[in-house]
């Protein structure tokens, strides 16, 4: 196996290069790709095969945040050890682009869902998953982090006759333009579409709600029950059936990344994938008097005067200025946490230093 075959190109050897002209003094490094992440165990696969691997300790512990640990779709350059059946994470390459959201909890952190990504397809099952409000999110989430998103509509074995139609002239009427392959795991009308699309050497995302056939997808693409795929399960109720992140390089040449499902998600310093995911109104918002206009409520707002006059959705509209909103908070709880964080941390020198013994001057 080649690394190219892996999804390696001239953009990712010239990091690599970079990072073994610097200071990474390791005998011996390899360029891998992190193909599965699961709670801190990962997968890499090089020219011989694909081993367990664990961080190195100078990268756990450099490490900032979620966001600098491996991510499956990650360059790695690793150190092999136990004659070639294990592997160590030294340092990963820069990453071309990513997905990432918000933890889970108060935190503001990301988390990447995955890394070095060139098309994000945001499945959408046409049995009730379906809403153009979260396709808008996950076509930002996909934008932000330099993602070809696509939207990818399953189960159409469900739908009575007309009802595609009316689902897609929905898309277009409110102002989404991705290319769009609507398919069925069942019958597989629609699948050669998609196998049509995937290009070799190319790396696929599948991105959406626990139970739209994500892994029924990528069964169908392996030709095999290889992944455990589940009926719906409650909101709430716990468990996806996909627990972790995996890339699987298909017959044809392609990579492809399943997710699990997201139950949350956040959108976390989004400012330029909100303006790349709705060109339409980020065109009108130049023609705006104010340069800071927030199209809520100013005088000459090209925005709210295309949405009066019916030419911008009033949906799409409402979606995107609570977006707007929703990055613009995060961004500033982002900043102020890490000055309050500092407050705090001289609060607690602070404290301390009141607390530690004084030398005793009552028998003076
Ligand atoms: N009718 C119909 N059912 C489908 C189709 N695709 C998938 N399913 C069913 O939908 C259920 C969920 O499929 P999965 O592939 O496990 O869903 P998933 O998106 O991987 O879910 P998570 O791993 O939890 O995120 C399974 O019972 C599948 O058999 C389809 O095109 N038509
Ligand atoms: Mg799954
Ligand atoms: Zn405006």
């Amino acid at each position: 196996l080649n690394l190219r075959d892996l999804g390696l190109d001239s953009w990712f050897e010239e990091k690599a290069e970079e990072l073994e002209r610097g200071e990474l003094a390791v005998p011996g490094l390899r360029i891998a790709r992190v193909t599965a992440v699961d709670r801190g165990r990962y997968l890499v696969r090089g020219e011989e095969g694909e081993v367990p691997a664990e961080i190195s300790g100078r990268l756990s512990f450099t490490a900032e945040s979620a966001f600098a640990l491996p991510a499956v779709g990650d360059w790695a350059a690793v150190q092999y050890h136990s004659s070639g059946t294990a592997a160590i994470i030294h340092a990963l390459l820069p990453r071309r682009t990513f997905l990432r959201r918000k933890s889970a909890g108060k935190d503001v952190d990301f988390q990447v869902i995955a890394a070095n990504v060139d098309v994000a397809f945001v499945v959408q099952s046409c049995d009730g998953d379906f809403n153009i409000r979260r396709l808008e999110r996950y076509i930002v989430m996909a934008n932000e982090g330099g993602i070809e998103p696509r939207l990818l509509l399953t189960k159409i074995d469900l739908l009575a006759p007309g009802d595609l139609e009316r689902i897609l002239s929905e898309v277009v009427r409110s102002g989404i333009a991705v290319p769009t392959i609507a398919l069925s795991n069942l019958s597989g009308e629609g699948v050669d579409r998609l196998e049509e699309a995937l290009l070799p050497g190319k790396t696929y995302c599948l991105l959406g709600s626990s139970g739209v056939g994500k892994t029924t997808i990528l069964n169908r693409l392996v030709g095999s029950e290889a992944f455990a795929t589940g009926p719906l399960r409650r909101i709430g109720k716990g468990k996806h059936t996909t627990a972790r992140r995996q890339l699987v390089l298909l017959e044809r040449g392609a990579l492809l990344v399943d997710t699990p499902g997201m139950r949350e998600l956040g959108v976390l310093a989004a400012g330029e994938g909100i303006a790349a995911s709705f060109p339409d109104i980020a065109l009108l918002a130049s023609g705006c008097r104010f340069a800071d206009c927030s199209h809520r409520s100013e005088p000459g707002c090209a925005v709210l005067e295309a949405v009066a006059r019916g030419e911008v959705d009033e949906g799409r509209y409402q979606s995107y200025v609570k977006l707007e909103k929703e990055a613009a908070f995060h961004e500033m709880s982002y900043v102020e946490r890490r000055a309050k964080d500092r407050t705090l941390g001289r609060f607690y020198r602070s404290v301390l230093k009141a607390k530690r013994p004084r030398p005793d001057r009552s028998s003076q």
